[in-house]
């Protein structure tokens, strides 16, 4: 059958296939007939010839005429809309929220009434600062948008994998965003926040001194999206049927655990798979192996927000989860992808003001303002204030208003009625009951541009942030900051982020100042509020410290060679394949090796091509022959040494140890380096690659 919306019929083009005709050129082309359908114009109107333009003769001049042509070339000029002003490299996916128990006591959205329902979802992952075309590992913030389409409306859950933000204030947006974004003069640096631009006004901006430790943190190179929590950041209301209001923050924990990558791994990530999370993601649903996250609420009241060390209106401040323990009250699993990246992916439109009865705003300032913006700039990228025409935008339960034209309207109402009240009691009227209340709260004070006092304390939770994290993560730390500061030009900026450090962590600032050559250290920066020592390390802000139970999702690359031991092969794939992770060939060529029996073994990579920066574990499965040929490929050296200094656990043939040798790598290393003598030795090597990355190797290893 040939599919509906091409012309491949799936069978080889031979001049033989009735279908086919050689053109004036020379060139074949299929024809309609059978299964395959009539190309038409957008008009519908059937296509002759779509190899050649009209023209007068063979070689004269083309014809206005050819409306054809025309009509083709007028699409295809249009094609592409703006981008995000920010989120613009993003990939979704479909699925569904399943809600745990009724929470009706705290709210009455429907889609958290009834145990068991299941809402349609979908979600799209992104970076921030990039433009679409820019590579995935990017240091930067992901987005973790949320569409769910409940039978009362729309929601949109529009977070980030951070939970708190830069600024505190949505006026500063455009600030922020122009800063990290390439420096308009120059047009660059594309995806990066290493550079002046934004290192200037970051260490003119105090409030984000908290978030940039998460950005600068392994959080910001996320290693899968599957991987990554995701956080709604504001406080939001929760409303009951009494209109009683619960404050909430919105946190997706993801069932795999956390894990992220380390820079130099990131950065040469980048150039061997620029789509490395949007490949994730496609090849574990196209796979079967669905992603899950379970939405978790912190619930707390307002004798809470009273007491709270901090503001809880205030988006650069989170609740520690040790304080208030987030509760799962429903799962959300990634199960489908779009059929069309365009139609789905790129044309979905979130909003933060998409809420149905039952959530409400809080008063952070930050919110607030995207409130405003986020239905603003749908205008702009889709074209038409009725972008709820497009099919992904649309509620998936009953709707109705007066609504009506308007560029591209797919639907109007009909009859005579467009109006209410009416008198033919015709059309849709309000309802009280059903309808979206906003909480009654006592709203009073002078009109005033004014930052709250209780916003003033900038640097206690990114000290909290800092010792609440691993020996290496503090490393990593410390290594991000020097390296984007490295990339400053001007050292003002430098001394002035410097100083800031120093109040975060003075260890922390000294350290960077070292690797920077700054002498003398600047003095600290002034505090507006100094920062507080007694806020208890928080375990739940690690990445390390929440990795996941098993080696589940995760990746294993095998080079193979020929000659290489067959059987061992084949437990090695059981065992992966048992852990519930996959299993992938690099080989000198792509067309595979010849194992010890004799087997053929199609490889997935060419090792150029294949860089063990793309798997969380490696195994060298290399008959000695294979190994000595391999020690002359640069490729397969990086392979080992990369995959060592990157502290993944390497399991090993004895062949494979002249490879070793000439990667500089010693085969007793440490107990990362696994000898798999025999089969028996399999397990252990799994139950090692379940830690995902022996931390302890790094001391030695200088990134
Ligand atoms: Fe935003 C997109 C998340 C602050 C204005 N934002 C956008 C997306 C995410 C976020 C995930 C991509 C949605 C998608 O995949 O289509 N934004 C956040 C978070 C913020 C935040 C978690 C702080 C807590 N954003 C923020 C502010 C403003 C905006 C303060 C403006 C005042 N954001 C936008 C936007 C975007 C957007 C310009 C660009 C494309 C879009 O909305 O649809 O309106």
């Amino acid at each position: 059958m040939a599919k509906k919306s091409g012309l491949s019929s799936g069978k080889p083009a031979t001049v033989h296939d009735q279908k086919l005709q050689r053109g004036a050129g020379g060139e074949l082309h299929q024809l309609a007939g059978g299964d395959i359908p009539v190309l038409t114009t957008a008009q519908g109107g059937p296509v002759a010839d779509d190899q050649n333009t009209l023209r007068i003769g063979s070689r004269g001049p083309a014809l206005l005429e050819d409306f054809h042509f025309r009509e083709k070339i007028f699409h295809f000029d249009h094609e592409r809309i703006p981008e995000r002003v920010v989120h613009a490299r993003g990939y979704g996916a479909h699925g569904f929220f399943e809600t745990y128990e009724s929470l009706a006591d705290y709210t009455r959205a429907d889609l958290f009434q009834r145990a068991g329902e299941k809402t349609p979802a979908f979600v799209r992952f992104s970076t921030v600062a990039g433009s679409k075309g820019s590579f995935d590992l990017a240091r930067d913030v992901r987005g973790f948008a949320v569409k769910i389409y409940t039978k009362e409306g729309n929601w949109d859950l529009v977070g980030n994998n951070i939970p708190v933000f830069f600024i505190q204030d949505a006026i500063k947006f455009p600030d922020i965003i122009h800063a990290v974004k390439p420096e308009p003069d120059r047009g660059f640096p594309q995806a990066q926040s290493a550079h002046d631009n934004f290192w200037d006004f970051i260490s003119l901006t105090p409030e984000s001194m908290h978030m940039i430790m998460w950005v600068m943190s392994d959080r910001a190179i996320p290693r899968s999206f599957r991987f990554m929590e995701g956080f709604g950041v504001h406080t939001f209301r929760l409303l009951n049927s009494k209109d009683e209001s619960t404050f909430v923050k919105f946190i997706w924990k993801p069932k795999l655990g956390l894990q992220s990558v380390v820079w130099n791994e990131a950065v040469k990530i980048n150039g061997a798979d620029p789509d490395f999370h949007r490949r994730d993601l496609w090849e574990a649903i196209q796979s079967g192996n669905f992603p899950e996250w379970e939405l978790c609420v912190q619930l707390f009241d307002q004798d809470f927000a009273d007491s709270f060390d901090f503001d809880v209106l205030d988006p650069t401040k989170l609740i520690p989860e040790e304080l208030i323990k987030p509760v799962p009250i429903g799962r959300l699993v990634l199960d489908r992808m779009p059929e069309n990246f365009f139609a789905e992916t790129e044309q979905v439109a979130f909003m933060t003001q998409n809420v149905p009865p039952g959530i409400d705003f809080s008063n952070d300032p930050l919110l607030q303002g995207r409130n405003f913006s986020y239905l603003d700039t749908q205008l702009k990228r889709l074209g038409s204030p009725n972008f709820t025409h497009i099919p992904i935008n649309a509620p998936k339960c009953p709707f109705a208003h007066f609504q009506q034209d308007g560029h591209m309207a797919m639907r109007n109402p009909v009859g005579r009625t467009n109006y209410e009240p009416n008198s033919r009691g015709e059309g849709p009227r309000e309802d009280p009951v059903r309808g979206f209340r906003s909480f009654r709260e006592e709203v009073d004070g002078p009109k005033v541009r004014l930052r709250a006092e209780s916003f003033a304390d900038h640097y206690s939770q990114a000290r909290q942030f800092f010792n609440s994290q691993t020996v290496p993560e503090q490393k990593h730390i410390a290594m991000a900051l020097t390296f984007e500061l490295s990339k400053v030009e001007a050292a003002p900026i430098r001394e002035r982020m410097v100083a800031h450090l120093l109040v975060i962590d003075e260890a922390l600032g000294a350290a960077v100042a070292d690797k920077l050559g700054m002498d003398p250290l600047p003095k600290p920066a002034d505090a507006a509020v100094s920062p507080r020592d007694d806020l208890p390390a928080s375990p739940a802000l690690s990445v390390i410290l929440n990795g996941p139970e098993s080696f589940t999702g995760r990746k294993v690359g095998v080079l193979v060679s020929n000659g290489c031991d067959a059987g061992l092969l084949k437990k090695l794939r059981a065992a992966v394949e048992k852990e519930g992770a996959t299993m992938e060939l690099v080989a000198p060529k792509v067309g595979g090796v010849e194992a010890s029996d004799g087997s053929r073994l199609p490889a997935h990579h060419m090792i150029d091509g294949g860089p063990s920066v793309l798997f969380d574990a490696v195994v060298l499965l290399l008959s000695e022959e294979g190994a000595e040929r391999l020690t002359g490929e640069a490729a397969a050296r990086d392979f080992v040494a990369d995959a060592f200094a990157h502290c993944k656990f390497i399991g090993f043939t004895a062949g494979a140890v002249p490879l070793l040798a000439k990667a500089g790598v010693a085969p007793d290393a440490d107990e990362g380096m696994i000898a798999l003598e025999g089969a028996s030795a399999i397990p252990g090597f799994i139950e090692s690659c379940r830690k995902l990355r022996l931390w302890a190797r790094e001391g030695s290893v200088k990134l």
